[in-house]
């Protein structure tokens, strides 16, 4: 059955109803059209949700969770379809990766064209115009006008992996910092990069060496200026490395699984100057918080920095697997031919998926939506904080923001508090993750497709939540 769902086209101040009035034909390229509802016609999960669940348990390795416990069937806009017909809405994204939205319809019709065209040569073994085409565009959209390259692969993780094998191969050498919170990947370098033990690393070691720790700016818990912070991680890097021995600083510029952490004013450009003076390549992993999420196409704008090399995936390709690194050419021309690879990294369809997507960032007023929807949650967390200590801070950018719940008194991070609210929310028909290394966060990404009116219902079932917790 072929659906149709309005072009995703939006100018400030347009909802999802605005620009379906402005639907054309050509628009209608497959994708499901679904009513812009929250609708439960049964509990959570529903009887045939169930019965997936069930076969899962007994067919699918124990250490590969969920948390939305449904049968998904179809998403578009801001709702995701389950098989027992309830229509949830999307606070996640499918952890900031359907930012364009959802079976996109141009990112769908790339998809159906290419896959029936040529599905696969291997780049190493015959190139094909896509994967450079997306290789100039990330070159273009980056920040910093200095000359760029780029490389592709499937995943956040192997993207990191090879950010840290182009910069060991730069500079000749070996040490690598990553930040207390971070979250780089579950593969074992990208695992020792990782800060958070359960669920991450917990049992897998031993992990690869050479990789140390710097404190994070955390303003809301450290308390310190972007300088301040700043200084004592440059004075570990200086006293517990020494800058001869650094290859790479790794950072999020906004962390993500760690809490949507955004660092104190001053502390991402302090680095970057450290680096610069010491000849260390600075690698901004923008795979969460890149491609419009923030309200910028890369949060490293936000700051002001120009990263030499910047890992991006998830928003990137619309929900098809592409990851990339794209940094200063003579960096990344480092590596000697052949060094760099692997059998499916920019795949043909995950080329043509993202190609797709990065018209929709640049030509459909993503980065306005994304400021857009910043706007509505924040304003409404920061009322519900207004009323509610229990909500410490209210934090991020654009369509990337999250509230920490803690102990009015003490601070104390409020894990329990916030695995029931967004538990409650699930049940109610809402689709909320939660972060944080304290697992007291819980961060909102809706697609960029979501219209208004969902996500206030949202907000609206999760303050609910709050009350009733
Ligand atoms: N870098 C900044 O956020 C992935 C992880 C979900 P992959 N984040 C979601 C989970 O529990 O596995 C991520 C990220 C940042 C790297 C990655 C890794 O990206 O595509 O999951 O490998």
């Amino acid at each position: 059955m072929l659906y149709a769902l309005p072009r995703q086209s939006y100018a400030p101040g347009m909802t999802l109803a605005d620009t379906a009035a402005s639907t054309t034909s050509d628009t209608l390229l497959g994708g499901p059209e679904l009513p812009q509802e929250r609708r439960l016609v049964t509990a959570i999960p529903g009887p045939r949700s169930q019965q997936l669940l069930e076969r899962k348990a007994a067919a699918v390795a124990a250490g590969v969770g969920h948390t939305v416990p449904i049968e998904a069937v179809a998403a578009g806009g801001g709702v995701v379809v389950d098989a027992d017909g309830n229509s949830l809405i999307d606070l996640g994204s499918g952890i900031a990766v359907t930012t364009v939205g959802n079976a996109h319809p141009a990112v769908a019709a790339a998809i159906a064209a290419q896959a029936a065209q040529l599905t696969h040569t291997c780049f190493m073994v015959s190139p094909y115009a896509s994967y450079v085409d997306v290789a100039e565009r990330l070159n273009r959209l980056t920040p910093g006008d200095h000359s760029k390259k780029s490389a592709l692969f499937n995943s956040g993780a192997e993207a990191v992996e090879n950010a840290i094998k182009i910069a060991r191969k730069h500079t000749g050498r070996q040490a690598v910092v990553a930040f207390d919170h971070a979250y780089h990947g579950r593969t074992n370098l990208t695992m020792g990069l990782t800060a958070k033990s359960m669920p991450y690393k917990s049992g897998f070691g031993p992990f690869a060496s050479e990789i140390y720790r710097a404190p994070m700016s955390y303003p809301y818990r450290d308390g310190l200026s972007g300088a301040d912070a700043a200084a004592k991680a440059i004075s570990i890097m200086e006293k517990q490395i020494g800058a001869d021995n650094l290859a790479a600083v790794i950072i999020e510029p906004i962390q993500g699984e760690g809490g949507f952490i955004v660092p104190a004013d001053g502390f991402l450009p302090a680095l970057v100057d450290w680096c610069t003076a010491h000849g260390v390549v600075f690698i901004a992993d923008e795979v969460q918080s890149g491609f419009a999420r923030t309200g910028e196409m890369f949060a490293s704008e936000i700051f002001g920095i120009v990263p030499d090399l910047v890992t991006t995936a998830k928003g990137i390709a619309g929900g098809m697997p592409l990851a990339a690194v794209t940094g200063r050419a003579e960096i990344m021309d480092a590596t000697h031919t052949g060094g760099l690879g692997g059998t499916y990294g920019g795949n043909p369809v995950a080329c043509a998926a993202a190609l797709a997507a990065i018209d929709a960032f640049e030509n459909d007023g993503l980065l306005g939506r994304a400021r857009e929807i910043g706007g509505i949650l924040r304003a409404r967390l920061e009322s519900l904080q207004h009323d509610d200590p229990r909500i410490g801070e209210v934090r991020g950018h654009g369509a990337m923001i999250a509230a920490e719940f803690v102990d009015p008194d003490t601070k104390a991070p409020d894990a329990a508090l916030t695995a029931a609210v967004a538990k409650a929310a699930i049940a109610e028909g809402v689709i909320v993750l939660t972060c944080g290394t304290y697992g007291n966060v819980i961060r909102f990404l809706p697609p960029l497709s979501i219209p208004d009116h969902l996500l206030n219902e949202g907000l609206d079932v999760i303050a609910a939540a709050l009350a009733a917790h």
